[in-house]
């Protein structure tokens, strides 16, 4: 096994214990999602709105911004840029899981917990086919660099609407049925050299895409081709390039940073 390249995250860096944050980040969502019935919460995720923000959504943060600041950590948008200032060229890090050809027969591998059936495959089209956002936002790497990155590509959320995924019960995920969610969503490339498990609620989270864009062009094999997590609410280590399989479970997933000594969350 290879010594971990990136260095530990210094304690001083840990804002707030790692319970706290999540238990934070749970009631959060779940007190947004729980006011808001969710046929509005359908018509939200389906109006219109500039920068990715829909508009409806934007004035419920907005009217709750005063206990979102303080409870809605989770649902708290990080700042967003213009296109002007992103970088002309995005810096790569990371080769884990990389390292072999991508699949000339890649789809993305969707398993159903508990064995039931045949895994779900889907190819990029079904991806390109959901509602296209663009984001423009600060991707942070934990080993002490950032740049404004242009990124393109399905909310997470989104997808696992479409199709009907994340849930025990085999509907679409409903707010108003917490319980209903499995806790975490498990990443890994198609040779598993890269593996990561991302709390739900970050997976939730509006700003989350499945990106296959990246400066408006297709994502480039070393940035993660196909496809690959964009998840603007954690550190770059969750942000897995070239997605192979994805599964749900109420169990932490492996995680190949966790694994070497970080943070499980490292959520920002
Ligand atoms: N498959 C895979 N995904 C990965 C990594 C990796 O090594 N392999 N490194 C992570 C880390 S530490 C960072 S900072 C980002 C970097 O993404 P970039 O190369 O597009 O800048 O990818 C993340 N996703
Ligand atoms: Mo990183």
């Amino acid at each position: 096994m290879s010594q971990p390249k990136e260095p530990q995250l210094p304690e001083s860096e840990i804002p707030e214990s790692v319970a706290r944050r999540q238990l934070i980040k749970s009631f959060g969502w779940f007190a947004l999602a729980s006011a808001v019935p969710f046929g509005v919460y359908e018509w939200i995720t389906k109006s219109p709105g500039a920068q990715g923000i829909k508009r409806p959504l934007r004035k419920v943060l907005e009217a709750n911004e005063q206990v979102a600041r303080t409870y809605f950590s989770n649902t708290h948008l990080v700042p967003t840029f213009s296109v002007s200032e992103a970088a002309k060229k995005a810096r790569v890090n990371g080769y884990d899981g990389l390292k072999s050809p991508i699949p000339d027969d890649w789809q993305l591998q969707i398993d159903h917990p508990s064995g039931s059936g045949q895994p779900l495959m889907l190819p990029i089209d079904a991806i390109k086919a959901l509602p296209k956002h663009e984001m423009v936002y600060e991707f942070k790497c934990i080993e002490g660099w950032s740049q404004v990155q242009h990124w393109g590509g399905a909310r997470l959320s989104d997808f696992l609407a479409t199709y009907k995924l994340g849930t025990k019960s085999g509907n679409g995920p409903n707010p108003d049925n917490p319980a209903d969610f499995y806790k975490y969503i498990g990443l890994e490339t198609p040779d598993k050299g890269y593996y990561v498990g991302i709390d739900i609620e970050s997976a939730m989270h509006p700003q989350t895409l499945l990106a296959y864009e990246l400066n408006g062009q297709p994502i480039t094999a070393p940035h993660g081709a196909p496809l690959r997590l964009i998840i603007p609410v954690k550190y770059g280590v969750k942000n897995l390039k070239r997605i192979g399989r994805m599964f749900f479970s109420d169990e932490r997933p492996r995680d190949f940073w966790a694994e070497r000594g970080y943070d499980y969350y490292v959520g920002l």
